[in-house]
């Protein structure tokens, strides 16, 4: 499936002491031929030229042109790279005559579109180029190239074929519907095998909850009564005085958010108003937010400074029942009584303004995230397209097995199986993937990739 036109953009951010620009397509040998001397058709695969781009008359700089020819290119066409230097002026002349000899300017992720469609990639893969050109910490990079390297496209193809297996069994069982002894005797095995792939499916669907926090960090929030080193604490985790610290209860009125790196994975602060009694409305406001903050978080750490109120625990624990709550007790240079029978929980002690316990706190929070080893096989979705294709498919197996428990006929159950394949087809492109599909995919994705 090759594609007519030569297409090209600048692939490097603008400013920077060189330009890539890539001109990919059919034409691509003969049209960067004519901005320079090197005969590009002539050139052996993946080796870099010396060479002038000129307009004919001008000399508009000396480039190293790189060429690629199909199929081992990034696009799987013939492709060519021109390392310029960084000016503006240069790129966009060399842009221009690259324009005026033939070429058309790319659409955002054209490049990687043509790589999809020139099957060098899956669309699962191709999604995964944008994921990691968009990744900022060790966790959302790893995910992106496990990915890219084509270890969600495998487990996909494992369920495919449990899937297959699951609708030949059942035109066996199709085949034999005349025997009312083997139609049961099958049934067993396909509800077995039907709920080992809902299960699966079941557990690629939960880790989207998952790669989701990693991408847009981890909530986090920090609550507990005014005064006992809220704030502090946010400051130190920043190292930054982003929040305002006072002795005066009732300082923070709105929630205040900022996001730092613990161990590769990024974490999302949110510093709360202290819940107490008051008769101030902006601070009744503040302190509705901090529950809203609670609801939002995936980590609650408790801020204590003595030991807490039977009342203010059991509001806490009520409202943190399915949080990882974590309970931390500041201001460990004023006192060392670092227990809490009340809660019989454990406790993290720490000195926010002098900045003592913060790395056991860290360590703390990273374990309550629970982020799994990304070791190699290590899948986790983060992308809404894959989870809502995931997610439809698993209500067909349910159908499958509800079906299978009614004793439902097979060509009733074979439709609901068809329809599961071809759902989980989507997330790789494996089915024909309409236009508007593969337009919305690589609109997001910058030009020039
Ligand atoms: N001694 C001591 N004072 C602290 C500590 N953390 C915070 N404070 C003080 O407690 C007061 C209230 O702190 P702040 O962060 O505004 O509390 P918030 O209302 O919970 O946000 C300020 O005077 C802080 O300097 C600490 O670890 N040790
Ligand atoms: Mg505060």
């Amino acid at each position: 499936m090759t594609s007519n036109d030569t297409i090209c953009a600048l692939a490097t951010a603008t400013g920077g002491a060189i330009g890539i620009i890539r001109v990919s397509g059919p034409q691509t040998f003969a049209i960067v031929s004519a901005l320079c001397s090197l005969r590009c058709d002539a050139a052996t695969a993946n080796t870099i030229h010396y060479t002038h781009i000129t307009d004919g008359k001008n000399l508009i700089d000396e480039v190293l042109v790189s060429v690629f020819r199909a199929p081992h290119s990034y696009t799987g066409e013939d492709s060519v790279e021109i390392s310029c230097h960084g000016s503006s002026y240069i790129i966009n002349k060399v842009l221009e005559l690259l324009v005026r000899n033939g070429c058309r300017m790319a659409k955002p992720g054209e490049y990687t579109m043509r790589a999809y469609l020139n099957g060098k990639l899956d669309l699962s893969q191709a999604e995964a180029v944008a994921d990691l050109i968009a990744s900022t910490n060790k966790a959302t990079h790893d995910i992106a190239m496990n990915q890219l390297r084509g270890h969600f496209s495998t487990e996909l193809a494992t369920l495919r074929e449990q899937l297959l297996k699951l609708t030949s069994l059942l035109e066996l069982e199709l085949d034999f519907s005349d025997h009312e002894d083997l139609e049961f005797a099958n049934r067993g095995e396909l509800l077995e095998l039907s709920k080992e792939i809902y299960n699966h499916i079941t557990k690629l669907a939960h880790s989207f909850e998952t790669g989701q926090a990693l991408k847009q960090g981890i909530p986090v929030a920090i609550v507990g009564k005014t005064n006992v080193g809220k704030s502090t604490l946010l400051n130190a985790l920043l190292k930054d005085d982003r929040a305002i610290v006072s002795d005066i209860h009732g300082t923070t009125r709105d929630t205040i958010e900022d996001t730092i790196d613990i161990h590769g994975a990024t974490f999302r602060f949110i510093d709360t108003a202290g819940i107490r009694q008051t008769q101030d409305t902006v601070e009744q406001i503040g302190i509705g937010r901090t529950y809203a903050a609670i609801d939002k978080a995936r980590i609650v750490l408790w801020i204590i400074d003595e030991k807490p109120s039977n009342e203010e625990a059991n509001e806490l624990l009520r409202r943190t029942e399915n949080k990882k709550l974590i309970v931390v007790r500041n201001k460990s240079d004023k006192t060392n009584n670092n227990s809490c029978n009340l809660l019989n929980m454990p406790l993290v002690p720490i000195s926010a303004k002098y900045g003592t316990g913060i790395e056991n706190l860290e360590k703390a929070i990273y374990e309550a995230a629970d982020i799994p080893a990304l070791t190699d096989n290590d899948i986790i979705v983060t992308n809404a397209r894959h989870y809502d294709a995931l997610t439809r498919s698993r209500d067909c197996i349910q159908r499958v097995i509800d079906g299978l428990q009614m004793q439902l006929s097979g060509d009733l159950l074979s439709e609901d199986l068809r329809q599961a394949i071809d759902t989980l087809s989507e997330i790789t492109g494996g089915q024909i993937t309409p236009n508007e599909v593969l337009g919305n995919i690589f609109k997001n994705f910058c030009v020039g990739k």
